[in-house]
């Protein structure tokens, strides 16, 4: 097994797509339903998603990034009838069935947390870093995207040495990749203990549960997990509306981040991290003071918990959690107490806050060897000189509003489409290659 000091995490942050918008799609998600119908900015979302990215690059953590998926997306509604070329297709859909053209017009690839489950080569039987494409089936706007995915990911991961990318499981097996999915251990270059958590169906739920065990337990085998742990999630966080487990726990190396409710049998959860993870520290906000809603609206478990070059841990949250006085009260006794966690950084990612996708939502983890981050296609990787260029292509061409009824306009669909493809352009990947 490879030394652990060589082993550090990437994270790839969906660049936020030129059509980004509010069509309220995600049924338990709540902000999206709160945020249904509101007008968009994707210039500035693209713009706060790049300013994040770049915050992490200043603390001495590296970045990388996956790109937007091609939208309006007519083949996918070519699939469901419609002829003709991309604009008569997107015409007729949006006179017949504009609930469809919404869908097809989603920014949702923004949100990598769900584009794949990622074990790191440390836990895998072959000591390859495996990945497998979620194929995101619960929602239908998401059910679009294992295609691209995939096909981004074995761009980025092409070298078979280190990597192993498998395509989405069968859409009857509900699977949102890594936002309900944690890894624990001593260092990201140990085998560590890799959590998946899922939903049951409950009689007379509102929401879906989305993550489906038997998922959860495909990728473990696909993956070549020796002892995975395969843990529900409590009924009562997926109907307050933590539609992923994300919202309610992340874990960095030996420390779990949590609320008292996200688990149905949290006794058994703790009990099982402190016995596996050498060193663990369980670090979880009680109920009492910090409610679910409160947890759900505040996003406070949705920041990215990264280790820092200079040792400690940093919480990367949205401003959503510093403006709500008791969490921010609750998340300054954390950073004093006896834990890794030394720094709380805040982010404004507003725009995807609002779709209900926060820090976490939007980066895909990848913990890599130094040899294996070398054979990462480098057009997925970030400097600063990358994102200047990509600023400036967000500025000149991302649209800056969206209202409802623009998803009809042909000028809407046509700026979505150069935008997108001037962002490969100057990113140097050839037209047709994602
Ligand atoms: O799947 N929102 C996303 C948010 C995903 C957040 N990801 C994590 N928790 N990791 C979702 O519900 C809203 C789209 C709309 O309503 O237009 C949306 O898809």
């Amino acid at each position: 097994m490879s030394r652990q000091g060589q082993y550090h995490e990437i994270n790839f942050d969906g660049l936020i797509g030129p059509s980004h918008n509010y069509s309220g799609l995600s049924l338990g998600n709540i902000a999206s339903a709160n945020n249904a119908g509101a007008v968009s900015a994707p210039r500035r979302a693209a713009l706060q998603g790049l300013g994040k990215m770049r915050r992490m690059m200043a603390l001495g953590l590296p970045q990388g990034l996956l790109l937007p998926h091609h939208r309006p997306d007519a083949g996918w509604l070519r699939g469901l009838g419609f002829a003709g070329d991309d604009d008569a297709v997107l015409r007729a859909a949006w006179r017949q069935e504009p609930a469809l053209l919404r869908n097809a017009f989603s920014a949702s690839a923004m949100w990598t947390a769900n584009a794949a489950t990622v074990s790191p080569a440390p836990d895998t039987a072959d000591a390859r870093c495996h990945f497998t494409v979620a194929n995101l089936s619960t929602m239908l706007h998401r059910s679009i995207e294992h295609e691209q995915t995939l096909r981004q990911l074995r761009l980025a991961f092409a070298d078979e040495r280190y990597f192993a990318v498998h395509a989405a499981l069968p859409a009857g097996l509900g699977d949102e990749g890594a936002a309900n999915f944690m890894r624990l251990g001593p260092s990201h270059g140990v085998r560590g203990l890799e959590l998946f958590v899922h939903g049951e169906r409950v009689a007379g739920a509102a929401f879906p549960a989305r993550q489906h065990r038997a998922a959860s337990a495909a990728v473990a085998r696909l993956h070549g997990l020796a002892d995975p742990a395969l843990v529900r999630q409590n009924d009562a966080a997926i109907a307050a509306g933590a539609f992923h487990n994300d919202v309610v726990a992340v874990a960095n190396e030996q420390v779990l981040f949590t609320h008292e409710q996200a688990f149905a049998d949290r006794e058994a959860v703790h009990r099982m991290v402190m016995e596996r993870v050498p060193g663990a520290v369980i670090v979880e906000a009680p109920a009492a003071r910090i409610g679910l809603d409160l947890a759900i609206r505040s996003y406070l478990f949705n920041s990215q918990l990264v280790t820092l070059p200079e040792g400690g841990m940093a919480l990367i949250l949205p401003h959503e959690a510093r403006e709500a006085p008791e969490v921010w009260a609750w998340l300054e006794e954390v950073r004093e107490g006896d834990n890794p966690i030394t720094r709380l950084e805040v982010v404004d990612v507003r725009e995807s806050m609002r779709n209900g996708g926060g820090p976490a939502c939007l980066r895909l983890r990848v913990a890599v060897s130094a040899e294996a981050h070398a054979a990462i296609d480098p057009r997925f990787l970030l400097d600063e000189k990358v994102c200047d260029r990509i600023e400036a292509v967000i500025e000149r061409e991302w649209p800056e509003r969206i209202a409802p009824d623009d998803l009809g306009e042909p000028d809407l669909w046509h700026r979505c489409r150069s935008a997108r493809a001037a962002l490969l352009d100057v990113l140097r990947f050839a037209p047709g290659e994602l």
